[in-house]
């Protein structure tokens, strides 16, 4: 019986909304890992540009009926990979299974995932302060499985100023981020030179969103 609930120590609640489940994606890491290779095959990793012009040092790609990427152009979802013209690759069945079944423990049932952005940090990539507003479904969560090596993860409020709490994000950990926590600032701190078994100096961070559909771009 203790083994059933492994993925369940540690439970956090970070604030309204918002709850930490340590090691929920433990058992199927390994699978999560081997997918994350196979699509980056079809939608490769890429350092997408800001509106503003600056590389990001955080590669990406994404699953699903859309994925989000940047360039001059803005923010936003497309249907298709701009890098090969085709569709992202489907959202793999065991990455919908561990975001819908970590909703449902942080009590959002009716959760079902659009799009899945992969994140892939090298030793020194981060992510500045920032909300995610892309979606417009601003009822639905995000949740958020980190893998690999750890990340110290800056949590804020509802404003840029407010004051963040720091802690860190292990392998197999699983956020999710809904209610009034949904457009809270975050970022992530430049990610450490060390190593994880499975992938190396790498770490990989799955992003799971609902997307109003009328809102894909061509
Ligand atoms: C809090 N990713 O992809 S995951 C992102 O580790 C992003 O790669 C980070 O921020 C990463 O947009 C952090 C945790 C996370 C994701 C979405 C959130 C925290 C969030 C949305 C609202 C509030
Ligand atoms: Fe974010």
């Amino acid at each position: 019986m203790e083994d059933l609930f492994a993925g369940m120590r540690g439970r956090t609640d970070l604030g309204s909304g918002a709850v930490w489940l340590p090691g929920f994606a433990d058992s199927v890491a390994e699978k999560l890992l081997q997918h994350v290779h196979l699509l980056s095959h079809a939608s490769p990793f890429r350092f997408m540009m800001t509106p503003g012009g600056r590389p990001m040092s955080v590669a990406m790609t994404s699953c699903g009926a859309c994925g989000w990427y940047t360039d001059k152009r803005g923010y936003r979802y497309v249907r298709q990979d701009p890098s090969t013209g085709h569709p992202w690759p489907e959202m793999p069945d065991i990455f919908r299974h561990i975001a819908v079944a970590a909703a449902v423990e942080a009590g959002f049932p009716d959760f079902s995932p659009t799009s899945c952005l992969v994140n892939r940090y090298e030793p020194g990539a981060k992510m500045g302060l920032h909300q995610d507003r892309d979606e417009d479904d601003l009822a639905s969560p995000i949740v958020s499985v980190s893998l690999g090596v750890p990340a110290r993860f800056a949590f804020g409020g509802m404003l840029k100023t407010d004051p963040v709490r720091r802690f860190d994000l292990r392998h197999g950990d699983v956020v999710v981020w809904g209610g009034a926590s949904r457009l809270a600032w975050h970022g992530v701190s430049p990610v450490r030179e060390t190593f994880h078994q499975q992938t190396g100096a790498m770490r990989y961070n799955l992003t799971f969103r609902a997307i109003n559909p009328t809102l894909f771009q061509p």
